[in-house]
């Protein structure tokens, strides 16, 4: 796929766009059906990395607490509660660059024990190499995120502690290592459309495209840089779910953080563009979310299911 191509599709009149998308992704997917995954931070600021965008880098005064790393007993009463509201898949998030050893132990026994009450497993620890990507594969986990954030071309404009090629590197580690990669991206850091579409097209370029892909509107943090960046055109978010949908016919789309500044139309449009998965409970890492109760509202509204956990067969 080149930028040429994917550009022309992205430039579609809107209701082609829209069409094209949502066509396709009634060939891969129940249009009807969401999944609903549950975000928790397992360990919470004082990061030594820059992002322009981000409540927990120490770069910036943004009132976050530092929290250690929750242990396997805590952590495991969040997952049960999950399971329980209707997850079918529980993401842990933790600040910093990339993980120590004991961060990463304590973790991998985490996962053994979520993987026993029959969810989905996603993990997000910044850089690892192949060794720590392998344990994390070891101990049954199924995905691992790492955004690439933006383009390329942008990514130095948001980040200047790592460079675009060490998030790379990481995607490799995990993807050799056997696990199943979940990579996307924040819209509204400032970025072009040109920028999206080369996010997008680096990703469905990949050896194997990610199988899960977050797209997360910017949550502006006060006292990050991008506080108060430019508002971002709501239908040019939609084309990009839209051109995400067709250039990556079989992979989740997740509308992921921003969701509490969406109408519940703009949302619609995003599940009809291909947007099949929503974080679902009270809270992002260190943000709010979207409350449960009008996320359920909405989804009777519109008739949509929340999808049931199927454990894949190895
Ligand atoms: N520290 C690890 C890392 O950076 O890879 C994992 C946690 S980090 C918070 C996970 C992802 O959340 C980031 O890569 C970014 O895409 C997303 N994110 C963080 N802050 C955000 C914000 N304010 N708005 C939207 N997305 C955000
Ligand atoms: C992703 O792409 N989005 C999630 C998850 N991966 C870890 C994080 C969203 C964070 C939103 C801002 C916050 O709550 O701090
Ligand atoms: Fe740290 Fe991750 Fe936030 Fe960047 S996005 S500041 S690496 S927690």
């Amino acid at each position: 796929m080149t930028f040429e191509m994917a550009n022309t599709i992205f430039q579609l009149p809107f209701m082609e766009l829209l069409y094209k998308a949502h066509s396709i992704h009634k060939e891969n997917f129940n249009p009807n059906m969401l999944q609903t995954s549950t975000l928790l931070s397992v360990k919470t600021g004082a990061c030594s990395e820059n992002c322009s965008y981000c409540a927990q880098s120490s770069h910036y005064q943004t009132g976050i607490e530092k929290e250690k790393m929750l242990d396997t007993i805590q952590i495991l009463e969040y997952a049960k509660l999950a399971k329980q509201k209707g997850s079918t898949r529980f993401c842990m998030g933790a600040s910093g660059r990339s993980p120590t050893e004991k961060e990463l132990e304590s973790i991998c026994d985490t996962i053994k024990e979520i993987k026993k009450i029959g969810l989905e497993t996603c993990v997000t620890l910044g850089l690892l190499n192949d060794a720590q990507a392998k344990k994390l594969k070891d101990s049954g986990l199924d995905f691992y995120n790492h955004n690439i954030d933006t383009s390329k071309e942008y990514y130095s404009k948001v980040i200047t502690t790592r460079t675009f090629e060490n998030r790379l590197d990481t995607i490799k580690n995990v993807r050799d290592a056997g696990l199943k990669i979940c990579v996307g991206g924040i819209l509204g850091m400032g970025e072009s459309n040109t920028d999206r579409i080369n996010m997008l097209v680096l990703l469905a370029n990949l050896p194997i495209p990610p199988e899960s892909i977050p797209i997360n509107q910017l949550v502006r943090i006060p006292g990050t840089p991008l506080e108060n960046g430019e508002e971002l055109d709501t239908f040019d978010f939609v084309r990009t779910i839209a051109l995400a949908r067709i250039l990556m016919p079989k992979s989740y789309i997740r509308l992921s953080a921003g969701r509490t500044q969406m109408s519940d139309e703009l949302q619609a449009l995003c599940f009809f563009a291909g947007a099949n998965s929503v974080f679902y409970g009270d809270r992002l890492l260190t943000t709010k979310n979207t409350t449960p109760s009008r996320d359920d509202d909405l989804f009777q509204r519109l008739n949509l299911e929340k999808e049931v956990f199927v454990e894949m067969q190895a």
